[in-house]
Formats: C-alpha cells, structure tokens, sequence
C-alpha cells in the first residue's frame, strides 16, 4: 500500500464495475474467514451492466445508498470496518451506489457493487491498492466481487482470501452473454442466507463440494482452449448442482419461475438444432444464455418467438472496475 498523502485534496471518489457472472460457481462459505468460498469459482466480467458508487466521509455515522434506497448497515459493517482501515484515523462513510441493472435479483449486483466501493474507497483514502489487495478488500462486502475487481476471466481458488486473472477482456472477443430478465423483483431469500442453509440442511452439499473442484478444473481446461461446448456443459451442470443443493435443503428454495425453466429447455432444444447456446444461472430467477457472436442473432429471434414480452441484453465479456475523475477542493 502507498503512504496516504498529507495534502490528499479528494473529497469524493468515484468507481464503476461491472458484475462477475460465475461459470463454476461460488456456492457455500468455508468455516473460517469472511466469505471465504468453499468452492473454487470461474468469473467473466460482463459489460455494459455496471454499477457506480460515490463514496465521501461522513461526520458522524456510516450510510449507504443504493438506487437511492438507505440500506441496513449490518450487511455493510465488516466491509464498511476493512474500508476504515485505509486511512490513518476514524472514519465514516457515505456511499451512493446505483446499478444500471436489477438489483438483488440474481444479475450479481453485490459484485459490481463492492468491487465499485472498494476501488472508489481507495481512491478516497488516497491508496495505490494493488488489484489483489481490492480483491480481498470488495470480497469482504461479497464473495463474489473478489472477481469483479478484474475485467476478463477471474478465478478464485477454494478458500482463498482473494481472486486471481486469468485471461483479460480480449481474450475471447466472439463470447456473448444473452441475459434474460425473467423476473424484476428482489429474490425472497438472499444468497447469503440460502448458502448457509444448503451447507447447514442440505443433504446434497458436501457432494456439491467435492465435485466443484473437478467440474470448475475442467472449465479452466475448456477456457484454454476457448471450447464453448465443453464450457457450456460444464457451466450448466455447475448451476444445476448448485440449485440441487437448494432443492434439497431445509426449508427447500426454488429461485425459478416458469419462465427460467421455458429458457432452460429453449436452450435444450436449440443445441439440439445445432445452435450453440448454454443456460447458467445465479441465486435467482434470471437466465444468462452463453453463446458465440455469430449465433446471437438466431437466439435472439427464438426468444422473441417463444417469449416477446422478454428484453434480452446481449453482453459480453468486459473490463475491470475504472475510476472517475473526483471532486477536488
Ligand atoms: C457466484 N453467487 O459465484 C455465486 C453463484 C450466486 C450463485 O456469489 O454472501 O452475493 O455476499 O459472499 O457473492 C452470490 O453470492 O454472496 C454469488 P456473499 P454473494 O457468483
């Protein structure tokens, strides 16, 4: 870390990033540390969904904003505590972040979120943070920006303190994203709280576990040799797993809605077809559609066939987290 400079005249600092959408996936904390994943995960950044945070200090008592909504401080308070650290005396925060995306509703807003926060507090206590250093600074908000402090393809390890790159944004240029937004609201159960349960009542979990390691080694495998179809396939029995452990738990948790499981069989069939697309999803209803550029047109047409009030986004893989410029005195 870079000595925070007497003379620092930031009075605001300002950092936007787009979420880390995992294709093996971080399901189930390891039993010590914050957010330490028991699983190892693989992460692409997408673009252009981005979230943007502002962060100034605040005289008396933390508080964060997102989509203008005041959030409870309990999920920001060991994040908010880590951040404090950066700078050489007490602080407070006020943090104003905003998402061009849903939030809370499985689009992994809590990593663009953090990973926005991290860097832009940073900026604020006038530190150089190494990437590694954001890393572990943002997965302290949430596991899963670890790897949203990267642009390109992240991994994290199980059990690591921080995410490492792999491949930058231009590895992969014909990769598409297709997100399918099929259900705006908040998810009922965070995924916080359903990892917890699966590890805590799910038969299924310590299965999910051991088997995480082979499927996410076989994904780095298929990333290095940009084979969509062996990382497609194992994208998909990565999400399904993951929810099985969901299904299995005490109470049961289904995020799906009818919609994500007419997306799940679209894909099914359209592979079947020769058209190269594979489903994934996160702790929620949504349905992220991987593919090569040159099929996203045909996708795109079966999805307005089979669901015309659906708005596709057609993502891809994108950046890391960038600053913009800041208030000066
Ligand atoms: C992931 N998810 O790898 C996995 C796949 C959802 C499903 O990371 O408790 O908000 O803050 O560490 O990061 C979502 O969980 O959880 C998530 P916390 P987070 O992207």
């Amino acid at each position: 870390m870079m000595p925070q400079s007497e003379s620092h005249p930031i009075t605001s600092a300002t950092a936007c990033a787009g979420p880390s959408l995992a294709l093996t996936k971080y399901w189930g904390k390891a039993k010590h540390g914050i957010n330490k994943p028991a699983t190892p995960s693989l992460g692409l950044t997408l673009t252009p969904l981005q979230s943007h945070a502002t962060v100034s200090l605040a005289a008396d008592g933390h508080e964060v904003t997102v989509n203008g909504v005041v959030q409870p401080l309990d999920r920001f308070a060991p994040f908010l505590k880590a951040a404090a650290k950066l700078f050489d005396r007490p602080v407070y925060f006020k943090a104003l972040c905003t998402n061009s995306f849903p939030t809370s509703a499985g689009l992994a807003s809590s990593s663009s979120g953090f990973a926005a926060l991290a860097l832009a507090m940073s900026q604020l206590a006038g530190r150089d943070l190494s990437h590694t250093n954001l890393s572990v600074l943002a997965r302290i908000g949430s596991g899963s920006a670890a790897r949203a402090v990267w642009g390109g393809f992240v991994e994290w390890p199980a059990g690591a303190a921080h995410a490492r790159p792999l491949y930058d944004e231009s590895y992969w240029p014909e990769l598409r994203v297709i997100v399918c937004l099929v259900h705006p609201g908040c998810k009922a159960v965070s995924s916080r709280n359903a990892m917890t349960q699966a590890r805590d009542t799910s038969p299924y979990y310590d299965a999910w576990v051991k088997e995480s390691a082979c499927m996410h080694h076989g994904a780095l495998t298929a990333l290095a040799s940009q084979d969509l179809e062996q990382l497609g396939d194992i994208a998909r029995h990565s999400y399904l797993r993951m929810f099985g452990t969901m299904l299995a738990m005490s109470p049961p948790l289904v995020y799906w809605v009818p919609a994500s499981v007419q997306l799940i069989h679209l894909a099914q069939g359209l592979r079947k077809q020769g058209i190269g697309v594979w489903e994934t999803m996160d702790a929620g209803p949504q349905v992220k559609l991987l593919c090569a550029a040159q099929d996203v047109d045909a996708i795109l047409c079966r999805l307005n066939e089979a669901l015309p009030e659906l708005t596709p986004l057609v993502a891809q893989v994108g950046a890391g987290p960038c600053l913009i410029p800041s208030t000066t005195v």
